[in-house]
């Protein structure tokens, strides 16, 4: 057992391998499960049939209501390990006390598409992590972008119902091409900042192991004297912050749908447990307007130049989940469940989430008790006078469930603040009761402008590219009109050279926000590069030399590369085996390629395999007896990343690491 919730889910796993005996739910063993009970061999089928009747009814249950929004999610346990103790600004047990491994559970998802959607679509993606913790369950509910499209929470099922595939013919599925996200998007111009996001490549990411991962609100942390800071969460991948290129996302979505699921199994599978450290912003109350912009408004950041982000603590992903459905599909987060130490802000948008999250389990998981269920569980000892209700697994013994009571003694009893009780900060608040967006919340382009002004020249363009692909699929021109209107007040040029590629007139007002603010740590340029875990296919012939190929994988199992060797059968090359082929595999799901033999004149699917891997900017070497077939192809060697191999591959592996190689002209 790793730790407590593995111990805890241990009592409910369920092993039917070996001598199992097949029973109804009653535990009757059966001696017959192919045949339904007839009258006659050519027959109907009788009523009395009660195991088919049990049988056939679970199945028709089978199903339960998908998520409204982040269907599609994949999940893994592991654990967080804290650098240093943070009581000079919290008290919550699990930021303090450095001895001690937090079992966590996390689940990645897209937002729009439905349970059976596209890993690779352009969407932000959601990052809940649950900490188990000695103090009951902290959900940290997050995404990979660290601002939102909406100020307020009564806006979301507006918002949601804008993203989602269209209702009168839904379409499409799982992403954002379509009129009416469009059309929010230009009526509701905060939500301007989080869509230059998605239409950055934030918005395809490589993998959920290489995601940044935002709390987005503003909370608080308090400490034992009551005292509380401003804070923002963040989760920093260690193998940095990677995505793919579109074209790439758009292949591998027909070559893999499980393209992002798949990497996160096998990753943890093979024991490369991916790993992100907990970063803070921590802000003094006495900081709250020191900014130029609301720190409560979740459609703005913190600079990170400007409130550095203090890594306190690493979280491993180091086990896959037994059962899809038992543990990722019945985990239920919610941004409200807190421990001491841990509080809100007055976000008007987190203020809502705190209500619609347990609502929603409600319909989802089929009434109150969800939190029974084994993935929900805390793993400290929960109790309190709530009983019954649907799907009640607790046998609650005694005869009171009321409080005060003298009867038990006023159990189960409170626990006061300083001997770990729950108390909600003490804010003083002196309102009138109001429908408004406060006055602070009202400008919503110069941090979107501070966005796009931080990206590298092939960030920028990839982002003009996403806007074209996503407006130019709209139907009505307005519409697309109105969007560029939009992005007109970000930046004119941008503007112009969107509606040059969708055809619509270029905007002709100078409304651009005025600034050239940059925030560095906002461009996917300067993040982590490492080689670790990325992955090379290496093109054979059955005429390879083994030993060459041999030293070769040797020297990439060195580095931590995995390989794979492909070609246009499978077969044994010696003691290797190639098991992947044209048909099976493509240049779009590995990060590099190395071609040692090809046969001549090339293939249409292996030129365009070497091709895709080309003009997606990835590291290709080759062998000096390949050149030749090389000039078949678009590839020109002279260009960077295009490495011949000698005897030793790390010239290959300093081009492999960089990872795309903006700078090759194509
Ligand atoms: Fe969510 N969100 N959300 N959300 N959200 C849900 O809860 C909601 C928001 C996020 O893997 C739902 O259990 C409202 C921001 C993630 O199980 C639902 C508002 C952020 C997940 C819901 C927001 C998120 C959800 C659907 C605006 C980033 C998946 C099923 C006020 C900080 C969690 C469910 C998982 C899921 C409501 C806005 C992240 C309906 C009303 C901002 C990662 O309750």
């Amino acid at each position: 057992m790793t730790n407590e919730k593995d111990k805890q889910l241990e009592a409910f796993r369920r092993d039917h391998s070996g001598d199992t005996p097949l029973t109804t739910n009653q535990g009757l063993k059966m001696a017959e499960d192919e045949f339904s009970l007839k009258a006659g061999e050519r027959g109907p089928t009788l009523l009395e049939d009660f195991h088919f009747r049990e049988k056939m009814t679970h199945f028709d249950h089978e199903r339960i209501p998908e998520r409204i929004v982040h269907a599609r999610g994949y999940g893994a346990h592991g654990e967080f390990e804290l650098y240093e103790d943070l009581s000079e600004y919290t008290k919550a047990k699990f930021l303090t006390d450095t001895s001690k491994k937090t079992p966590v559970f996390v689940r990645f998802s897209t937002v729009q598409g439905s349970k059976g959607s596209n890993d690779t679509v352009r969407d932000a993606r959601g990052f809940a992590t649950k900490f188990y913790t000695e103090e009951g369950n902290y959900d940290l509910v997050g995404n990979n972008i660290p601002v939102f499209f909406i100020q307020d929470a009564i806006k979301f099922p507006d918002l949601v119902h804008a993203v989602k595939p269209e209702p009168h013919n839904e379409i499409p599925q799982g992403g954002t091409a379509h009129d009416t996200f469009w059309d929010f998007f230009a009526q509701n111009p905060e939500s301007t900042h989080m869509t230059m996001w998605t239409m950055s490549d934030r918005g395809i990411p490589k993998s959920f192991r290489t995601m940044e991962g935002f709390g987005v609100h503003t909370f608080r942390l308090v400490n034992a004297e009551g005292k509380s800071h401003f804070v923002k969460f963040h989760w920093k991948p260690l193998l940095g912050t990677h995505s793919l290129v579109w074209d790439e996302a758009q292949i591998i979505a027909g070559k893999n749908s499980d393209y992002n699921r798949e990497d996160l199994y096998e990753a943890i599978d093979k024991g490369d447990y991916p790993e992100w450290e907990l970063g803070l912003q921590i802000l003094p109350e006495e900081d709250e307007f020191k900014f130029d912009f609301d720190i409560l408004d979740p459609t703005k950041l913190w600079p990170e130049e400007e409130v550095p982000v203090k890594r306190v603590g690493k979280m491993t992903l180091n086990r896959n989940v037994d059962n899809v459905f038992a543990e990722t599909e019945q985990v239920a987060f919610h941004p409200g469940h807190l421990v001491p130490g841990i509080d809100f802000s007055n976000d008007p948008l987190l203020q809502g989430r705190l209500f619609s999250y347990t609502d929603t389990q409600l319909s989802r998981l089929g009434g109150p008790n969800f939190h029974q269920l084994p993935i929900n569980r805390p793993v400290c000892p929960f109790a309190n006078n709530q009983r019954d209700g649907m799907h009640q697994t607790f046998v609650h013994k005694g005869q009171t469930a009321y409080h005060n009571n003298a009867i038990n003694n006023n159990n189960p009893h409170t626990t006061p603040a300083e001997e770990g009780g729950f108390e909600h900060y003490h804010e003083k608040i002196d309102a009138h009761k109001v429908r408004a967006r406060s006055e602070s919340f009202k400008e919503h382009y110069s941090q979107a402008k501070m966005f796009y002004n931080s990206l590298s020249k092939p960030e920028k363009e990839h982002l003009r590219d996403a806007f074209a692909f996503e407006l130019g699929k709209c139907k009505h021109d307005f519409v697309k009109e109105n969007a560029v209107a939009n992005i007109n007040k970000v930046d004119k040029d941008l503007a112009t050279q969107i509606a040059e590629k969708i055809g619509v007139d270029a905007p002709t007002t100078d409304e651009e926000v005025k600034s050239d603010k940059k925030s560095p740590a906002l461009s996917m340029e300067n993040t982590v590069k490492k080689l670790d875990t990325l992955s090379v296919a290496l093109l054979v012939t059955e005429q390879s030399d083994e030993a060459k190929i041999k030293k070769l994988l040797t020297t990439l199992a060195d580095n931590k590369v995995n390989y794979k060797l492909v070609s246009e059968k499978a077969f044994k090359l010696g003691e290797l085996k190639v098991s992947e082929t044209f048909d099976t595999v493509h240049s779009t799901l590995f990060d590099g390629l190395i071609v040692l033999d090809v046969k001549t004149p090339l293939l249409p699917p292996v030129k365009d395999f070497i091709e895709a891997a080309n003009r997606h900017f990835k590291t290709i070497g080759y062998d000096a007896s390949v050149a030749k077939a090389l000039e078949e192809t678009a590839v020109d060697v002279a260009q960077p990343g295009i490495v011949e191999m000698s005897d030793d591959a790390n010239k290959y592996l300093e081009a492999l690491v960089v990872q795309r190689h903006w700078d090759r002209k194509l």
